[in-house]
């Protein structure tokens, strides 16, 4: 982004005055920076609206959230959204980019890795309280921001879509990786019975519960709340616990090239679906429980085959540094769903 649109946009929320701007965050979609005007800071963003094609929606379930959270008595509270100096919580500059700016949380950071066992409960247990504090809000009446996006079958048929037209060398380069995440079709099936939602009740998930997407006061080392809210849209238990054993249980991140020293680390494993059974509460039903390892199979077989779709069609997608980024992402994933299963087998 032009550092004149951001000084702009950052001018549209603030006013007038002597800015510092940084980057902020390491998220694969959006363009984030602090903006700070003398005392004043705040986040600003400019939303991907070629991922979030309705950026208006974004700012709907966000105010929404915002406001049910603010008269529930001892919830998770999230930091205010903002508006430009129009009134307006969304505002375009004259290139169309649309920014959004959220308060901004002092004293606080995100942390890239589960430092340890407790810290991976306790951020769990924290997502799960999350989607429990919103049980009062109908999961209908917020939109559903980006359509099948933890759809497991729309992704293995974007999957196929790309295998079928995808950059030639590229396909060859990853003929291997294709063969493996065919041979798990099988999990989209499991994922299929998920539709039935008397067993499996549609409820709001965070949809992007990596490690990164939580706040933790840099004082007390206490969790203050998830973040990154653009995606908190109905969905099924298994997208938030997923994506946690996804990035907490794994040895490694997901853009880690030392595969050999990719594995599933058994406590934190244990950590997390504990730390998420007492934040959810009573409200898992029966087959929840009984499907719950099926959780983190489901989510990385899905990056897996997001990262190698993007990767077979020209990372259109995912920000990337170097060419094969995306195919190693997907190499990645697909090492951390066989330790996965393994682990499983072996009776965890
Ligand atoms: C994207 O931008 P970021 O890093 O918060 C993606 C998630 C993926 C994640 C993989 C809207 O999230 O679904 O799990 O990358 N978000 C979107 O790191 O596609
Ligand atoms: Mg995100």
């Amino acid at each position: 982004m032009k550092t004149a649109l951001v000084e702009k946009a950052a001018k549209a929320f603030l006013g007038p005055g002597k800015l510092t701007i940084e980057s902020l965050g390491n998220g694969l979609i959006h363009q984030t920076y602090k903006v700070g005007l003398s005392e004043k800071i705040i986040v600003l963003q400019a939303i991907n609206t070629a991922i979030f094609k309705k950026p208006e929606d974004i700012l709907y379930n966000y105010r929404e959230t915002y406001h049910y959270l603010e008269n529930q008595k001892e919830s998770i509270g999230i930091p205010a959204p903002l508006q430009a100096m129009n009134g307006q919580l969304l505002w375009k500059d004259e290139e169309n980019n649309c920014w959004r700016a959220l308060e901004f949380v002092h004293h606080s950071y995100s942390p890239l890795t589960a430092e340890n066992e407790e810290a991976a409960y306790t951020m769990s247990k924290n997502f799960a309280a999350f989607t429990r504090s919103l049980e009062g809000l109908n999961a209908k009446d917020l939109i559903e921001i980006i359509p099948d996006f933890h759809n497991l079958s729309f992704r293995y048929r974007q999957f196929e879509e790309a295998v079928a037209n995808g950059i030639p060398d590229r396909l060859m380069n990853s003929s291997h990786l294709i063969s493996s995440l065919k041979e798990r079709r099988p999990l989209v099936d499991f994922y299929e019975t998920l539709g039935d939602a008397k067993k499996y009740p549609v409820r709001l998930m965070h949809h992007d519960c990596k490690i990164s997407n939580i706040l933790f006061d840099s004082n007390t080392g206490r969790v203050i709340c998830p973040v990154d809210l653009d995606t908190l849209m109905p969905g099924k238990f298994v997208s938030d616990l997923g994506d946690m054993i996804r990035t907490m249980a794994c040895s490694e991140n997901e853009d880690s090239t030392n595969w050999e020293a990719i594995r599933i680390r058994a406590p934190f494993y244990h950590a997390i679906l504990k730390g998420y059974l007492e934040g959810i509460g009573p409200i898992l039903t029966e087959e929840e429980k009984k499907n719950i390892h099926y959780s983190g199979l489901l989510l990385v077989y899905m990056q897996a085959l997001r990262f190698l779709s993007d990767f077979l069609q020209g990372d259109k997608y995912y920000k990337t540094t170097y060419p094969d980024q995306n195919l190693n992402r997907a190499l990645n994933q697909i090492t951390l769903l066989e330790k996965l299963e393994s682990f499983l087998k072996a009776g965890y």
